[in-house]
């Protein structure tokens, strides 16, 4: 099953992989090198031994899909995933006057009383950006993201809308093998907060039916890669339905795969769970991938396990 999969990466870490010092000086277990393949036409791998919400997926993937980078948009379906990122322009900026958050990552997790004043100003931050035109575009705007990388990749002076090139090639040229679309842009690393963890991926066509291979530079295998996994899936049931194909494998190929060691017990947990039948994905709507909705998009018999909670390495 789509679970088993992701258990033997989580056992295989777990029991070989190797104590790796790491920026965020939590520690990991790490592996160099792996690959999971996901077969799309037996289901829509949405993990079902720890419940992970579709929802938060498919709102950012659709927020990459259409180029936008003001995290707006993803407020507007109650999104927090980037919110951190954000807030730090605001707090660092010349407009903020409120307590010093300094560091707001670290001290929210051990210090309580400052977590009060943090949640305080984030409630303040996103209200702004949702109701206010003008902060919302100075500070909701994450710049070089992935929605900026996949639809206005710069260089060289010249702009490219990589996304579409390869739909339009799909089409034209399903036998390509030069269907790539790459979130590196090595001239603008040094002005992310985040470089691209989804660093690059190929669409390969044949027998009717498109698959996908995403590289992953960096996995954060218990908080990280089931929302992945589901993302590219999602992508690549997209792209299919634009193409007028079937969808063939999603499959995942990884860089440093790793399990920080404050969430072993997080996964320990989950690994001993029994998987249900995985869920499958519809799509109710002929619009362009460029134009579809959250709304256009239904889970269908999504049984799962509750979610576990681990802290996010920051
Ligand atoms: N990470 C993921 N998936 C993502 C994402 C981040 O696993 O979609 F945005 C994790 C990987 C790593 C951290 O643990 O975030 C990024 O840190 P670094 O840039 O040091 O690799």
């Amino acid at each position: 099953s789509f679970d088993q999969v992701y258990h033997e990466l989580c056992e295989e870490v777990l029991n070989t992989g190797r104590s790796k010092d790491d920026r965020t000086n939590t520690g990991t277990l790490s592996k160099f090198g792996h690959q999971m393949r996901f077969d799309l036409s037996k289901g829509f791998p949405l993990l079902t031994t720890k419940k992970v919400s579709f929802k938060l997926i498919a709102t950012e993937l659709i927020w990459f899909i259409r180029g936008d980078t003001n995290i707006r948009y993803l407020l507007q379906y109650n999104n927090n995933i980037w919110n951190e990122w954000a807030f730090k322009k605001w707090i660092e900026s010349s407009d903020y006057t409120g307590p010093d958050m300094t560091d707001f990552g670290h001290r929210s997790l051990t210090d309580e009383a400052f977590n009060k004043d943090y949640q305080a100003q984030l409630a303040i931050f996103k209200d702004k950006v949702l109701h206010d035109d003008d902060f919302m575009r100075k500070f909701g705007d994450l710049g070089n993201v992935y929605g900026k990388q996949w639809r206005h990749f710069e260089s060289g002076g010249k702009v490219v809308d990589q996304l579409k090139d390869v739909v339009d090639n799909i089409k034209t040229n399903p036998s390509s093998r030069r269907h790539i679309v790459s979130a590196w842009n090595p001239g603008e690393i040094e002005t992310m907060a985040l470089p691209p963890c989804h660093t690059m991926f190929q669409f390969y066509v044949n027998d009717g039916k498109l698959s996908c291979q995403l590289y992953q530079r960096s996995a954060d295998i218990f908080l990280g890669v089931p929302f992945n996994i589901a993302s590219y899936s999602l992508l690549t049931h997209l792209v299919a339905k634009e193409c007028g194909l079937e969808v063939g494998e999603f499959i995942h190929t990884f860089g440093d795969a790793h399990i920080y060691s404050n969430h072993i017990d997080a996964v320990t947990e989950q690994l001993s769970r029994d998987s249900f039948a995985p869920p499958t994905i519809e799509i109710h709507s002929d619009k362009s991938l460029f134009d579809i909705d959250y709304e256009d998009l239904e889970i269908k018999n999504y049984q799962a396990h509750p979610a576990i909670k681990a802290p996010i390495a920051v």
